[in-house]
């Protein structure tokens, strides 16, 4: 696409959602680094999450991520949220911090825990019923440590089982966004490694299962842009977890580690009609400031998702399209890298003004007084989940 005001258009009509975790205090398993003015409580989080939204202009949604985000009453969270301009986004579940999990969830072998981690997953769906969220994003660290240690079909058995029950309970509106991850914590198998697997099972679910590409779980080298092709080819790809990595799942900030592989990523994304709202495809982070303050980074974090897709709405495709016709591959490339090579952020700037926004976004952030103001009012800050 080359037209200006058609890239613009679509620069402003994209949404990306920021995750509540993002917002808390993480750290490692070595230390959590406490920040002053962390959110209490899920009312400031959402209260955080605003300020991304005011400065950007483009993150209405909030993922939260049971139980981190219990509330009472879950109707009201949500008539907060509206309150700030916000959504709640996905429901994120969590089967993997409870010791009757040590063995898996959903696939643990134990009948009575796997009762007690899909009657989990149904609650989900309860808080979904009762924000308005329309996706349940689910993680397993379910997994195995040692050879023998359990019969690695039996537990795909016990997944699809699993899944099949949450499934059903899903309204017209909802459904099931499954992630996949290679490694971590299970160190000889996990139960949804890579791709393939949470295809298949979301190939048997139905209409309402697509697979979450969470950036940070490949292997080193793996090449997630055509992942990102093939799922979105077959309708399959329900969104992102955007975040960089160096080694492994270092939740670092979207386009951090790698701008040129989240370009990629975007192109194939644009090419592939994965911008318009009707593919359903959500672009989410899912990241952990540790040591860096968390308001700002999601708001860069924002801003490098943005400055990816304009790049790749930059790609002249009647010009690559006619290089790999012609079978002249340097040009391919080229024209490729001369969309990459744009400096975008002119443009961007240009987007934001026209929405009645600042430029700049973190210089708008900074110039409210917010972390000032949090920092002084906030005592006791809440830690994400992580790292403790
Ligand atoms: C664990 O790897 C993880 O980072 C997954 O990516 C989930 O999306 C996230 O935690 C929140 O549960
Ligand atoms: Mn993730
Ligand atoms: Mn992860």
């Amino acid at each position: 696409m080359t037209d200006r005001s058609a890239v613009q258009d679509a620069l402003r009509a994209q949404r990306i959602e920021t995750p509540s975790w993002g917002y808390g205090n993480s750290g490692t398993r070595f230390k959590v680094f406490a920040q002053p003015g962390v959110p209490r409580d899920p009312y400031e989080k959402l209260a955080d999450a605003a300020q991304v939204h005011a400065a950007t202009g483009a993150a209405p949604k909030v993922s939260l991520h049971i139980p981190w985000d219990a509330v009472e009453d879950y109707a009201a969270l949500a008539a907060h949220a509206r309150g700030l301009g916000l959504e709640i986004g996905a429901i994120n579940a969590n089967v993997f911090q409870d010791d009757d999990y040590k063995l898996g969830s959903v696939t643990n072998p134990d009948p009575r825990v796997r009762r007690k981690a899909v009657d989990h997953l149904l609650e989900c769906v309860d808080i979904m019923d009762a924000t308005g969220s329309t996706d349940l994003k689910l993680w397993f660290s379910d997994g195995t440590n040692y050879p023998g240690q359990d019969d690695t079909s039996a537990r795909q058995d016990r997944l699809a089982d699993a899944l099949a029950e949450v499934y059903q309970r899903l309204g017209d509106d909802q459904r099931i966004l499954l992630e996949y991850k290679l490694f971590e914590p299970a160190f000889y198998t996990m139960d949804v490694p890579d791709w393939g697997t949470a295809y298949a099972h979301c190939l048997r679910l139905g209409p309402k299962a697509t697979v979450v590409v969470d950036t940070g779980h490949h292997a080193p080298g793996t090449n997630i842009e055509f992942i990102v092709a093939f799922l979105l080819r077959e309708g399959k790809l329900g969104g992102f977890d955007f975040n960089s990595r160096f080694y492994a799942d270092d939740d670092l900030m979207a386009g951090a580690a790698d701008p040129f592989q989240l370009f990629r990523i975007m192109h194939e994304v644009v090419k592939n009609g994965g911008l318009a709202p009707e593919t359903g495809v959500a672009f989410m982070l899912d990241q952990c400031h540790n040591i860096e303050a968390k308001i700002p980074a999601v708001i860069r974090s924002v801003m490098n998702v943005q400055e990816a897709t304009a790049k790749a709405l930059l790609v002249d495709t009647g010009a690559l399209t006619a290089a790999q016709d012609a079978g002249d591959v340097l040009a391919a490339n080229e024209v490729l890298m001369d969309a990459y090579n744009t400096d975008v952020r002119p443009l961007l700037a240009e987007v934001r003004a026209g929405a009645g926004l600042d430029p700049n976004p973190l210089a708008a952030y900074r110039a409210t007084g917010w972390a000032e103001q949090t920092a002084a009012e906030r005592v006791g800050g809440h830690q994400a989940g992580w790292g403790a």
